[in-house]
């Protein structure tokens, strides 16, 4: 029997991609002039699809492998991934949650302090040679304020144990209250933005989210509130973030993640009190290899006809 037939959708984490290779009959989609074709001819005989969290794979693209059994995907969010589909169809989906929980809730924080301490504006002055002529203008503080974090699941979770060691208070949204957890509930994003100085976004993205941070959200933010984003780009109404920030109806934003990327609007690019960052969460070197062991250990587990490690939902 030959090796197991495996698609591989996008570029992965080098070090996956190169076991995958070594270890199964790999087709790279993205290198073929012609995808149609060679989904055709992997027709009768792929099982497994590995993807990546930005590329997914869509129900047009599964209809034309009716053998398919398994989608890996490198990440832990797989709203790209048509999961609706896989269910209906009984197709495996694993992810790989929990091994970059860590390094994306610093992230987090790293980007509000980013935003509200405004480190790359300092650095800039200083860079610029601009510290000699006198002192950087003062900034927000962290200290004391209000956070609302739109989704309380792992990652959530974890920037909120981060969050507490700046004296904040923490707030929490999402489809239901966690009894278990000592922050405050809103069942409303609009209600809590309102109450908070911070918005935190680290929901799962897809339709359910999308725009979850409304125009009306970000307005009740206001003048002294900033917006942080290690989700997705869809669960924010970009258009109304930008106009708010360029109005100063909102006051600052760190954004990991946009609508479109990996372009970024110019106009997000052109406002100095956005720090932007090109979605890396989860783009530390330990992190990426545990991802890349995940993606490929589910791939082997299934081969070898054992309970994948992480299956999606959990
Ligand atoms: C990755 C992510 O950058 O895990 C996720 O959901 O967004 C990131 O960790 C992405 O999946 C890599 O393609």
């Amino acid at each position: 029997m030959g090796k197991p037939v495996v698609l591989i959708m996008a570029p992965l984490f080098a070090p996956a991609l190169h076991e995958l290779e070594s270890t199964f009959d790999c087709h790279r989609l993205w290198e073929a002039a012609d995808k149609p074709a060679l989904l055709r001819s992997l027709a009768d005989h792929c099982r497994i699809v590995v993807t990546n969290g930005g590329r997914g794979i869509k129900a047009d693209e599964i209809r034309l492998l009716p053998q398919l059994a398994l989608v890996s995907c490198f990440g832990v969010g797989v709203d790209a991934v048509d999961t609706d589909y896989c269910r209906q169809h009984g197709i495996i989906v694993t992810n790989t949650p929990d091994v970059l929980t860590d390094d994306v809730a610093d992230m987090a924080l790293a980007l509000l302090l980013g935003a509200i301490r405004q480190i790359p504006a300092g650095d800039r002055f200083v860079r610029e040679g601009r510290w000699p002529s006198g002192p950087m203008p003062l900034t927000r503080s962290l200290q004391r304020r209000k956070v609302g974090i739109v989704g309380l699941g792992r990652i959530g979770l974890a920037i909120a144990q981060r969050c507490a060691a700046f004296n904040t208070e923490i707030a929490y949204s999402g489809p239901r209250e966690k009894p278990a957890q000592p922050y405050r509930y809103f069942a409303d994003v609009v209600a809590m933005a309102d109450w908070a100085d911070v918005l935190i976004a680290a929901c799962p993205g897809g339709e359910a989210t999308r725009h979850i941070v409304s125009r009306a959200a970000i307005e009740a933010l206001g003048p002294d509130g900033v917006f942080v984003n290690i989700a997705r780009g869809s669960v924010v109404d970009q258009a109304a973030l930008i106009d708010c920030l360029a109005s100063g109806k909102l006051g600052g934003a760190g954004l990991d993640v946009f609508d479109g990327e990996p372009r970024v609007p110019q106009a997000l690019i052109d406002l100095p009190q956005v720090v932007l960052h090109p979605h890396q969460g989860s783009g530390t070197v330990p992190t990426r290899i545990a991802m890349g062991r995940l993606t490929v250990d589910n791939v082997i587990a299934f081969t070898q006809g054992k309970p994948v490690l992480t299956r999606y939902p959990g």
